[in-house]
């Protein structure tokens, strides 16, 4: 096993679902971290719980991820405090609207592949450099079962997780060579904000997606990343595809009163 503690994980979107629980169980377990979203009150309110409850540093950075600028200036920071992050994940993203592509809005597809493809890539762009220098370091990119099958009206959303899939695998290859690891967790239906987002705030709406089975949590996807970023540095587990037990494909439920 691969001690964390004491090292530097770099989060986005750790205001909500995913990014959230995952924050709290590294810096549960002595890792430092380097916390991202664009909602300034909940970002300060996780930087003192992690604090409080961990005794960890913790480094807030309010920012949009479509913004270069602002990852790069993040960056520019880390490099003035001398941290380099040993962990990175690319978490911050969303889905927006579910409808036929024929109907679907442009503002939600330019959304989507702004936030969930350009904006990972600028993090990595920015963070990935210093690791490379270090010759050490490990990215999780968080894709989606939706970026192995495609779904009906999934379409933007669907490509957005397929892009993710590929630059998962192109990060890899080009860090051949390298003892810098790389991997996708990719979850199948999991409760977090996920669903109220791509309906627009219908929260009714949002609840029906998880009625009938029970889906994923945040902590469970906390859990496997915590594995992943505890392995030897000799293990790079590069894509892990995960459903609830409920769910076997992006068609196949097993729920009830269906
Ligand atoms: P949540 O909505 O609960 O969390 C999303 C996080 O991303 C929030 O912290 C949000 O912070 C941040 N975020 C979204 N857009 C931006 C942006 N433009 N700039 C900065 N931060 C942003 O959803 P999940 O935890 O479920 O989603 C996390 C990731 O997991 C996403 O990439 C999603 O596609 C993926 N996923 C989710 C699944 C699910 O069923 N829940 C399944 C498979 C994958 P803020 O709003 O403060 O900016
Ligand atoms: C989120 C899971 O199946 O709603 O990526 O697309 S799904």
């Amino acid at each position: 096993m691969n001690s964390i503690r004491g090292k530097w994980a770099l989060i986005t979107g750790a205001t909500s679902g995913f990014g959230k629980a995952t924050a709290d169980l590294l810096a549960q377990n002595g890792c430092n971290v380097i916390i991202t979203g664009r909602r300034a009150e909940r970002l300060e309110a996780q930087t003192n719980i992690l604090k409080e409850k961990y005794g960890v540093h913790v480094l807030p950075y309010c920012f949009d991820v479509r913004e270069l600028g602002r990852s790069v200036e993040m960056a520019n920071d880390l490099v003035s405090r001398e941290i380099v992050p040993d962990i990175l994940i690319n978490n911050a993203g969303l889905a927006s609207g579910k409808d036929k592509i024929y109907e679907g809005l442009i503002s939600d597809w330019e959304k989507m592949i702004d936030t969930n493809i350009k904006g990972l890539l600028y993090t990595t762009r920015s963070i990935l450099p210093m690791m490379v220098t270090r010759n050490e370091g490990h990215v999780i990119n968080i894709g989606s079962a939706a970026g192995h099958t495609v779904y009906p009206e999934g379409n933007v959303y669907n490509a957005s997780k397929f892009a993710v899939k590929a630059l998962n695998e192109a990060i890899n290859l080009d860090l051949a060579g390298t003892n810098i690891r790389c991997c996708s967790v990719d979850p199948g239906a999991a409760e977090t904000e996920f669903s109220n987002v791509r309906f627009h705030g219908d929260d009714e709406k949002a609840a029906k997606v998880y009625e009938g089975y029970k889906p994923l949590e945040a902590e469970d996807i906390a859990d496997i990343i915590y594995f992943i970023v505890t392995r030897p540095a000799h293990v790079n587990i590069s894509n892990l595809l995960v459903y609830p037990t409920a769910q076997r494909s992006v068609y196949v439920w097993g729920k009830k009163n269906s």
